[in-house]
């Protein structure tokens, strides 16, 4: 039997640190999919979140990969991806952003807009996903709430239409003004934000010391923005024109339960998706899905590698045999999984929206298509600029043949980018990354996966820009700069510095050098 409930597919986004993890198992437990916070691993002081698994990701508290939750909130099903919000693993966000509906932008209410925050607005704006944006830590002392949303407007042309509007300046968060109700929800604290935080809405007559005086202030601040005309349209909204606002402390769960409600209210269901030749699919046509991550290493136990596919269209049932867009080829769907960060359970079923993991599919690649009936094949998902260069080689040439698992395994999840060329031949492929810490986590999975120790070897490229096979033939022998060929098939030119790229644009006017888009802050 189909599950006909409606379905929300969003990310998590923001810049490092601002509370992505924090907020998503947030969310999780107020659905009831998780009973206290912090309960299924552990990181510093507060056991960690459900979304970070990852042994490097609780032992230094950040996210280095993102992680898919489905869970059942009232009559919905909402599917959430955490991301990291380090810059050097950007990809895996851009990843993700091409297989949800929407967004829910988190902003730390200390720090404003960082860098990294308005390049991710504008990748929304780009793919078009309508963004709801987050103020978070209003626990703690940080910029003024007007403040924070006159930067909202200025730095990304984005007009905020707040909902709900801090009772207390941060630091001093008694509650909220829920701006279409006129009420005032009132928190209280919990021990550590543990469990679900309990709220009482009241009428605004009802409101009393010692909150008097910050409700007060909060109402007349609300009704200079009704003046102004800040207030939610969902079309504007939709358009990516405006973006509703709502305050919250993740680690308190204030704001919580209002966020989740807000998401099935205004959040769009999937729709309609157009294929790379304009042919579009409506969610009620035949199955498709696209794969938009690759990962293995989830399970000590037992190898296995997981294809996170975004069902685009029609009903998945578990058995099923697809077609492979890029290869043709059938593909039988043995087994199939929805993910709850690193819990896997086996699935029967799933409808358009839904992420689901499909078990030891080695053929499929991420920003491949499977689907059934009429072909269809979906845009692939961009690759940056890479800017950091390492040779890599066995640290134990003993164990060269793990090694070399290692790298096509974490070639394919897109850990780092492999560059290989015959005159460096296979043992010591190339690899090319958006950021440094990418070369950090290869060598923490090839010892802990792989169990094959590897070495490094920095390369002075900094520029790498797209050419073709006659490229590579033209610029044979230039110093400082060197061809690869990326697994994909794509050859790089790179380069030792922005000069050297553009003197050797200038020397070779008919050599396709082009530029890819940059993935670092
Ligand atoms: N005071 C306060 N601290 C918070 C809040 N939300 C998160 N934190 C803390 O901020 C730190 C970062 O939280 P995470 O949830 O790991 O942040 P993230 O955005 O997932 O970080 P990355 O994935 O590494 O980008 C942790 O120490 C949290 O406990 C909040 O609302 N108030
Ligand atoms: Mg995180």
């Amino acid at each position: 039997m189909p599950d006909t409930r409606p379905r929300r597919t969003f990310a998590v986004i923001s810049h490092p640190d601002a509370g992505k993890s924090t907020l998503t198992e947030a969310l999780a437990l107020h659905a009831r999919a998780i009973h206290e916070a912090g309960a299924v691993h552990g990181k510093g002081d507060r056991r960690g979140t459900v979304s970070d698994w990852m042994a490097m990701e609780k032992a230094r508290g950040i996210s280095i990969t993102s992680a898919a939750l489905q869970f059942a909130y009232r009559d919905h099903v909402v599917n959430l991806v955490d991301t990291p919000g380090h810059s050097d693993f950007s990809e895996d966000t851009y990843r993700v952003l091409s297989a949800v509906d929407a967004a829910v932008m988190l902003v730390d209410a200390g720090k404003g807009l960082e860098p990294q925050t308005l390049k991710l607005f504008r990748v929304c704006a780009l793919r078009g996903i309508p963004v709801i944006t987050v103020i978070n830590k209003w626990d703690r002392p940080g910029l003024s709430a007007l403040e924070l949303m006159d930067l909202i407007q200025e730095k990304i042309g984005l007009r905020p239409t707040p909902l709900t509007w801090p009772v207390g300046e941060a630091g001093d968060f008694r509650g909220v003004l829920d701006r279409r109700t006129g009420e005032f929800v009132k928190y209280t604290r919990t021990a550590g934000g543990a469990t679900r935080a309990p709220e009482r809405r009241m009428g605004p007559g009802e409101v009393e010391e010692p909150d008097a005086d910050v409700w007060a202030a909060a109402v007349e601040e609300h009704e200079l923005l009704e003046l102004d005309g800040a207030d939610h349209v969902q079309e504007s909204f939709l358009a990516g024109a405006t973006t509703p606002v709502m305050f919250a402390s993740a680690l308190q769960n204030f704001g919580v339960a209002q966020l989740l409600d807000l998401l099935l209210e205004l959040a769009p269901a999937p729709g309609a998706t157009a294929g790379v030749d304009g042919t579009v699919r409506q969610v009620t046509d035949d199955f498709s899905a696209f794969v938009f991550k690759v990962q293995s290493g989830m399970n000590a136990a037992h190898r296995d590698r997981l294809a996170y596919a975004r069902v685009v269209s029609g009903s998945f049932e578990r058995g099923m045999v697809v077609t492979h867009a890029a290869t043709g080829r059938p593909f039988a769907t043995k087994f199939a999984q929805t993910v709850f960060g690193r819990e896997t359970t086996s699935v029967e079923t799933a409808e358009a929206g839904d992420i689901i993991g499909l078990v030891n599919a080695t053929a499929l690649r991420v920003g491949d298509t499977v689907y059934v009936g009429p072909p269809i094949e979906y845009p692939p998902v961009p690759t940056f600029a890479p800017e950091h260069f390492m040779t890599a080689s066995a640290g134990d040439i003993g164990r060269y043949k793990q090694f070399r698992r290692g790298i096509e395994q974490l070639d394919q999840e897109g850990v780092v980018q492999v560059l290989r060329s015959d005159l460096r031949g296979d043992q010591n492929p190339v690899l090319a990354a958006v950021g440094p810490m990418q070369f950090e986590v290869v060598e923490d999975r090839m010892v802990n996966e792989f169990n094959t120790p590897i070495r490094f070897s920095r390369l002075d490229y900094q520029v790498a820009r797209r050419t073709d096979a006659a490229g590579a033939a033209a610029l044979a022998g230039i110093r400082g700069v060197e061809v690869l060929q990326r697994s994909d098939g794509t050859h790089l030119a790179l380069f030792v510095d922005a000069w050297r790229a553009k003197t050797t644009e200038r020397d070779h006017p008919d050599v396709l050098l082009e530029a890819l888009p940059a993935g670092g802050s």
